[in-house]
C-alpha cells in the first residue's frame, strides 16, 4: 500500500511516498563546484554552491538508506560538440568556451576531468546518471522514461544551479506532471539574489511549481 509521508514544506505541507519518489540531484560537476573549474572561469565564486554539498550527503545518504530512487545528472556534451547548439555555444564571451582545453579537461565535455560529478556526491552502482545537453533534465534525455519505468510520480530536487538547471527541470517536470519538492539547502546559484527569488517562484501562488522545504524537513519526514 502507498506509505504517504509528510514534509513540513512551503506553501503547505508535502505529501510523498518514498516508492514512487526520486531524488534527482542535478550537475553536481566539478566544472561548476570546484576551483578552476567553468564556472569559477566565469567570474564565479564557488562557494555559493559548496554549502549544498554538506547537506546533500546527509539526503543522499537517507534517500539511499530508504530504498528511493536516486538519479543524478550532469550537463555536458559529445566530444565533436554535435549536440551542442550553436546558440550555446557562441553566447556571450566567455574567457573559456565549451569544449575548449580548461584545467580540468575540455570544459563540459563528456568523459572529461571536469563534467564528472563530485568525489563527495559520487554515484553509486545501479544509480542512474542522466547525461544532458541542455539545462532540463528532460530535454533529448532518457530521464522521462527512466521515471516512468520506475513508477515515480514526485521528485525531490537538489543540485546547481538554482535559477537554470534545477528551475528548468522543475518546469519541465511539472508540464509532465511531476510533484516536486526542492530542497533550499541542497540547491545554489552563484547569485545570493537568484537563490531567493529562484526558492520564491516555486513556492509562490499556491505553489505554482511545487515545493520547498529545508532537507532536515524531508529528513524529520523520512525518518
Ligand atoms: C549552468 C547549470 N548554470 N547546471 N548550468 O550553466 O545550472
Amino acid at each position: 500500500a502507498p506509505r504517504a509521508l509528510v514534509a513540513e514544506a512551503a506553501p503547505y505541507p508535502f505529501s510523498f511516498d518514498p516508492a514512487s519518489t526520486a531524488l534527482v540531484l542535478i550537475d553536481m560537476q566539478r566544472d561548476f563546484l570546484e576551483p578552476g573549474g567553468f564556472g569559477a572561469s566565469l567570474g564565479n565564486d564557488v562557494a555559493e554552491l559548496r554549502r549544498t554539498i554538506a547537506p546533500l550527503r546527509r539526503v543522499l545518504a537517507a534517500c539511499r538508506a530508504a530504498g528511493m530512487t536516486v538519479v543524478h545528472t550532469r550537463e555536458g556534451h559529445l566530444p565533436d560538440l554535435s549536440d551542442c547548439p550553436p546558440s550555446k555555444l557562441l553566447r556571450g564571451s566567455p574567457s573559456l568556451r565549451i569544449g575548449d582545453p580548461g584545467p580540468k579537461g575540455r570544459i563540459l565535455i563528456r568523459g572529461e576531468e571536469g563534467h564528472d560529478i563530485i568525489e563527495e556526491l559520487y554515484p553509486v552502482a545501479g544509480e542512474p546518471v542522466v547525461d544532458k545537453p541542455g539545462k532540463g533534465a528532460f530535454h533529448a534525455t532518457e530521464f522521462g522514461d527512466l521515471l516512468a519505468a520506475r513508477g515515480v510520480r514526485s521528485l525531490v530536487v537538489t543540485g546547481v544551479t538554482t535559477e537554470v538547471c534545477v528551475h528548468t527541470t522543475v518546469r519541465e517536470a511539472n508540464d509532465r506532471g511531476y510533484e516536486c519538492l526542492v530542497l533550499s539547502d541542497c540547491v545554489g546559484s552563484y547569485f545570493p539574489e537568484f537563490q531567493r527569488a529562484g526558492l520564491e517562484m516555486i513556492r509562490a501562488q499556491g505553489g505554482i511549481f511545487g515545493w520547498t522545504a529545508e532537507s532536515v524537513a524531508f529528513l524529520d519526514a523520512l525518518a
